[in-house]
This record gives structure tokens, C-alpha cells and sequence, in this order.
């Protein structure tokens, strides 16, 4: 599908008697920005995608979108750009127009930023700069809402519990520390030059559209497989770490309802419960009709399968971080009371919904192997 990108980047241009609300999303190849997009196309939003050149296929989240003959070059577009590229972003600005601006791109893998820290620091630190001072140079400032995809990360080393927008900060990784300069230079923006600069605090969500190495994903993928013998076991790092897990499309909607805020703030967004891995392997599992028992400790802690014995979770080292970020879990009282945001899925529900997902897409994945042989 790649191939007409280009076309759809260069056709379109900035009209002014144009009404129709315009947004524009980086990132929205992943998880939060193929939900986002759906959601604005539902509210009648013209939504504008940038998207990466890759060598091979990254539209697979969006692709009934583009695919969609009634949106496609429509009300969707899709444009090439990259947050490293400062004259890019001064150029989709100019050609666009935006009225919101969801700014989702980011190297977003924890454990990734330790091995390509400068690229994760380029991207989701300085990327954020670069599209705040392309607002202002193509004169968009007292215009456009921007929002800032922010994070749980900056929190890293507790120093509160449950964390509030009020909470001090202390990131843990080169991700977390690079995600604190794209949340400081919002504020910084908006007292500066009065921009309508929001951060979304926002605590880990996940659903079937999640990348496959974060440890949810890889666990309802893992749990499927294994439990129709296409795998013999789980290989993961710290199961002790506990998560404030939340359904990825309630966090989207919480963004949109972020910037129809007249006043520029910044929220959290979360569930207020927070869960060990441990606890998602067992109910991921559970919802498949294994029972598993953790027994051992540290990197000789294996999960075995109560029936038959056999070991199905193991610890690999490689898997942990240099410095780990313990337990995360927020309040989200703030947008609640302004916002009128609130979580709906918990976290035990979320990985039902979830390995239900990779098992119709294991059947899926069958059907077309035996489709391709036959
Ligand atoms: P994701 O699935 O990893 O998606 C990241 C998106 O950013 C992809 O579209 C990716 O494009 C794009 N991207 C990467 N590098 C880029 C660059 N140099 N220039 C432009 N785009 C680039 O992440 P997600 O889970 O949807 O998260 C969305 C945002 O929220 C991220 O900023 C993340 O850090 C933040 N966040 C996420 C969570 C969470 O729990 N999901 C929580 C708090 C904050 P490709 O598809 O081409 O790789
Ligand atoms: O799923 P994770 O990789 O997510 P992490 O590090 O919490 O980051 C995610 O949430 C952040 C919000 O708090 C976002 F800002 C960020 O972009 C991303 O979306 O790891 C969750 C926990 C960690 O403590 C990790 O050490 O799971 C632990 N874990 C244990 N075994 C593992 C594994 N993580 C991964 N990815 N892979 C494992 O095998």
C-alpha cells in the first residue's frame, strides 16, 4: 500500500475556507494513533497521518483506513515525514493547517532507549521541539491544540504513591529521561508563547493492536501459541514489576477530551490498579485453560502448568533492564473531575480481550498457511 504515499502527501493542500476540524497525527502507524485516527474519522475530523519510510510494510494497523475509498485522499491522508526533520514538519504545518496536533511518534521501547539512547533522545525529546517551533514559525501559535503523548516513565523511581499530575519526577531509562524534555519544553511553550500545549501523563495501555515485544503482548501471543503447540515456552525478565495496565482506545478518547480543554493542562490518565507481570502471565493463561503455579525465585523462577508439570514461563536475564522502573500506578481524579474521563477495562479483562484477539489471529494465520499449501 506504501507505494501511493507520496501522491497523497503531494496533492493535498491547506485551503482556508476549509471548516471541517483538522488533525494531524504523528505516530499513527501505532497502537494510539491507529485508534486516534479511527476515532477523529467517527467525529468527523479531516485527519492527516505522518507516516516513515520503511523497506518493509508499517501500515498494518491502519491499512482499513487507507484501504477505504470513501476516506482515503478524503478525509484521510497520509503524508512522509520523520520527527528528526525539522524542514518536514515547518512543511506539513504550512500545507495542512492543523487545528490539533497529536504528537504519538516517539521510539517508544524502554529497554530499546539503553542500546539507541542519542536516536530515542532525537526523537522523542528534541522531535517534540522541532514541531513545537515549526508552530511557530508558520505561524500557527494562537491557532492549534497540541498534544504531547507523555508518560508514566517520567515517574520511574516512585516518588509518590498512587503518582498525581503533582508528583515529582525521576525517569529511569534514556526513554524516560528524553520524554521529560518533550514534557518540560510543553510547559515551557505554553508559558513562553501561550501555545495550547498539553502533556498526557498517560499509564501504560495495551490491546490486540500493541507492538509484540512489550510484555503484554508478547505474553497473550506467547500464552496462544504454547497453548496450541506452536511453542514450549515464555521467556521474560522481571516478573515482579507491576504495571497500571488500561485499554489503549479509552486513552485516545482521554487525548481528544485533553485538548477540548479551553485551558491548556496536563492530566493523567490511568486506572489506579496496579498488577505484577506475574499476575498477567497466570490470568493469560488462566482464560486459556491453563493452570499455572510460579515456584523458584529470581532468574530460577519458572511458571509450570499444574496438570501436567511441564515448565511453560522462564526468566532470561537479557530481558531486564539496567535500571528497572518498580511500580507504576496513577490517580486519575483530575481528569475524572474536569475531563469526565474514566477508565472502563481492568486490567485481568484487557488480557482476556487480548490473548482473544491472538487466538482468532493465530486461526487466521493457519487458515492462510494451509490456504498457501493447498
Ligand atoms: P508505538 O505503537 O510504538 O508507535 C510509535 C509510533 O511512532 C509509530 O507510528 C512509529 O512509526 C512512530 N515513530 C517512531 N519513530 C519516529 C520518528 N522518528 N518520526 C516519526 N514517527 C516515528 O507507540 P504507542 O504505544 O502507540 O504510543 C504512542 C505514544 O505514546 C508514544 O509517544 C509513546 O512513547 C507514548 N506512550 C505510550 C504509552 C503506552 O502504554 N502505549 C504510555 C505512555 C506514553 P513506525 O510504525 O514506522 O515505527
Ligand atoms: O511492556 P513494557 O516493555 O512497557 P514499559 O517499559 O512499562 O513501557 C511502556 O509503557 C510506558 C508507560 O509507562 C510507555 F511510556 C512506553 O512507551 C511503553 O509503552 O514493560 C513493562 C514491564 C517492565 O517492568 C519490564 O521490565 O514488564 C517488564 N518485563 C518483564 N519481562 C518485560 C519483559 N518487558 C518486556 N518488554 N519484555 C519482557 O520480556
Amino acid at each position: 500500500m506504501a507505494a501511493n504515499l507520496s501522491a497523497a502527501g503531494s496533492i493535498y493542500l491547506y485551503h482556508p475556507m476549509n471548516t471541517q476540524r483538522k488533525a494531524l497525527i504523528s505516530g499513527i502507524t501505532g497502537q494510539d494513533g491507529s485508534y486516534l485516527a479511527e476515532q477523529l474519522l467517527a467525529r468527523g475530523y479531516e485527519v492527516h497521518g505522518m507516516i516513515r519510510r520503511s523497506s518493509s510494510f508499517n501500515t498494518s494497523r491502519i491499512d482499513h483506513l487507507y484501504n477505504n475509498p470513501e476516506l482515503l485522499d478524503r478525509r484521510f491522508f497520509l503524508h512522509y515525514g520523520d520527527l528528526t526533520d525539522s524542514s518536514n514538519l515547518n512543511r506539513l504545518l504550512e500545507r495542512i493547517g492543523p487545528d490539533e496536533i497529536y504528537n504519538l511518534g516517539a521510539q517508544s521501547h524502554v529497554k530499546v532507549s539503553f542500546d539507541v539512547p542519542e536516536y530515542t533522545a532525537e526523537v522523542d525529546g528534541i522531535g517534540t521541539l522541532r514541531f513545537l517551533d515549526a508552530i511557530k514559525e508558520v505561524g500557527l501559535k494562537d491557532h492549534v491544540r497540541f498534544y504531547q503523548a507523555s508518560t508514566s516513565e517520567l515517574y520511574g523511581k516512585v516518588q509518590e504513591i498512587p503518582q498525581t499530575e503533582k508528583t515529582p519526577f525521576y525517569p529511569r531509562s534514556p526513554y524516560g529521561v528524553a520524554k521529560l524534555y518533550g514534557y518540560w519544553i510543553i510547559v515551557n511553550y505554553r508559558e513562553s508563547y501561550g501555545i495550547h500545549a498539553t502533556n498526557g501523563i498517560l499509564f501504560n495501555h495495551e490491546s490486540p493492536r500493541r507492538g509484540e515485544t512489550f510484555v503484554t503482548r508478547k505474553i497473550t501471543r506467547a500464552a496462544t501459541r504454547i497453548s496450541r503447540g506452536l511453542q514450549d515456552c515464555l521467556l521474560l525478565g522481571n516478573l515482579d514489576a507491576k504495571r497500571d495496565w488500561g485499554y489503549a482506545p479509552e486513552y485516545t478518547d482521554g487525548m481528544w477530551r485533553i485538548l477540548q480543554n479551553d485551558e491548556p493542562e496536563d492530566f493523567v490518565l490511568a486506572t489506579n490498579i496496579t498488577t505484577t507481570v506475574r499476575d498477567f502471565v497466570s490470568v493469560s493463561f488462566s482464560h486459556l485453560g491453563i493452570q499455572l503455579e510460579f515456584r523458584g525465585g529470581g532468574v530460577d523462577e519458572v511458571g509450570v502448568e499444574v496438570s501436567t508439570g511441564r515448565t511453560l514461563v522462564r526468566v532470561d536475564p537479557k530481558y531486564f533492564r539496567p535500571t528497572e522502573v518498580d511500580l507504576l500506578v496513577g490517580d486519575y481524579t483530575k481528569a475524572r473531575e474536569r475531563l469526565g474521563w474514566e477508565p472502563k477495562t481492568k486490567w485481568d479483562e484487557l488480557a482476556r480481550i487480548m490473548v482473544d484477539a491472538d487466538l482468532a489471529l493465530l486461526g487466521s494465520e493457519v487458515k492462510s498457511t494451509n490456504a498457501a499449501v493447498m
